[in-house]
């Protein structure tokens, strides 16, 4: 079939808008008409060349929810009609890693996820002239239609709306994920969360749901600072506005008389800079602080601190996908929006269709929006 997509030709140059065509989807594979589609920060750092494992030409996109149209042979739990959530993060249940139980990232197919193509090698997407079009991140939510595994399908309920729950694909569930299943904050908590973001102020939202009483949010762009306030941001920081380090201005935030010492219990980056995520681990407690890095930094970047900060006790910590397993607990995720147990809307700064998806990487290069999404 055919179907219209916003093709990454070359890093750093603009999507383009063009026809391609599609192949249907054969054994284990779904196809899936994408209804919405969220811009993460992460298809900028892809798009900008940053990304070690940026293919071109690609279909970028990984924050969709959309309809099944039809599904290869030896599919079982998905059928036509379906409303399902792409996850970049599958969940195959089967392979040592999510037999484990101890992470959700699965390891059925991150191979050839890794190198644009689906789990037999090969490319669904090639533009009209026959040139193959990479998959990315096992997703290409920018095309109307795509070919996806079985596995890397979270069924929804049907009356969520795509052009909110499409968010729960990445941003929402990392954010509140990141707080509830990696560092696992506890009532009463002290936490910093350093960029105000899409995926920031939903660990903001995560950190509420979770009970913690001071809620720091660091940003250098002060435009964050009232919808962090709206989703439960304490006390706001900027960096560029304080006298002295923004460590040593969160650890005095954080002192009470009884504990002079200071410093944060839970630590969040969201910004994907190598210089904040150790600002982030070296304001956290001595004796149990903990640090959650979410933001991904570009090639060739790497993070330092000295190790007397891990000796004495704090704890450096990641998160993909906020460590959540998708097939399961994306479902559950949509009912809690769908419940009003979060909120969803307000984030969602930006709508636009497709032939304007360039205008979403200009606005988050501006800071402009939080998230901006597609609707087809
Ligand atoms: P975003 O562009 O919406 O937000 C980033 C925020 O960081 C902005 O508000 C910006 O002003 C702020 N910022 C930038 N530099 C800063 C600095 N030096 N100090 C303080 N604030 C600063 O991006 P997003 O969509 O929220 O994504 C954030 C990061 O998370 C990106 O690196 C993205 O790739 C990554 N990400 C990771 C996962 C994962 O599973 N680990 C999932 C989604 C996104
Ligand atoms: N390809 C990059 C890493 C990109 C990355 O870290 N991706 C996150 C999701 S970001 C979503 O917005 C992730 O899930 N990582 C785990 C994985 O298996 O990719 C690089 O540096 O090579
Ligand atoms: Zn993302």
């Amino acid at each position: 079939m055919r179907t219209r997509a916003a093709v990454a030709v070359a890093p750093g140059k603009p999507l383009e808008i063009m026809e391609v065509n599609l192949e249907g989807p054969k054994a284990g594979e779904v196809l899936v008409e994408i209804k919405a589609t969220g811009i993460c920060h992460t298809d900028e750092f892809t798009l900008s060349g940053a990304d070690p494992e940026g293919l071109f030409p690609a279909i970028l996109g990984h924050e969709g929810a959309g309809i099944v149209l039809e599904v290869g042979e030896g599919v079982t739990t998905l059928k036509p009609g379906d409303h399902v959530i792409p996850l970049y993060t599958p969940e195959c249940r089967q392979c040592p890693s999510c037999l484990s139980q101890k992470t959700n990232l699965c390891t059925a197919i991150r191979a050839t996820q890794g190198q644009g193509l689906m789990p037999d090698g090969t490319t669904r997407f090639s533009m009209l002239d026959g040139t193959p079009i990479y998959h990315y991140m096992g997703c290409s939510t920018f095309a109307n239609h795509t070919v996806m595994p079985e596995i890397a399908l979270a069924k929804i309920r049907d009356d969520a709306p795509f052009d909110k729950v499409c968010y729960i694909g990445c941003g929402v569930t990392t954010g509140i994920g990141a707080v509830i299943n990696t560092a696992k904050v506890e009532i009463g908590a002290k936490a910093v969360v350093f960029g105000l973001g899409g995926i920031g102020l939903n660990v903001i939202q995560g950190l509420k749901m979770a009970g913690a009483d001071m809620i720091i949010g660091v940003d250098l762009n002060d435009g964050k600072r009232e919808m962090a306030e709206h989703f439960g941001m304490t006390h706001f920081v900027n960096p560029s506005k304080i006298e002295g380090s923004v460590v040593q201005h969160i650890v005095d935030l954080t002192k009470t008389p009884f504990d002079q010492i200071g410093g944060a219990d839970y630590s969040f980056d969201c910004t994907g800079n190598v210089k904040v995520m150790r600002d982030a681990l070296e304001c956290t407690h001595r004796g149990w602080g903990v640090s959650v890095i979410i933001g991904v930094a570009p090639a060739g970047a790497e993070i330092q601190t000295r190790p007397f900060q891990l000796v004495t006790g704090r704890v450096w910590k990641g998160t993909a996908f906020g460590g959540a397993r998708g097939r399961t607990d994306v479902p559950g995720i949509v009912d809690w929006y769908m419940n009003g147990k979060i909120e969803i809307d307000p984030m969602i700064t930006h709508t636009m269709p497709l032939e304007r998806i360039n205008e979403a990487f200009d606005l988050m290069h501006k800071g402009e929006s939080i998230r901006a999404v597609v609707i087809y």
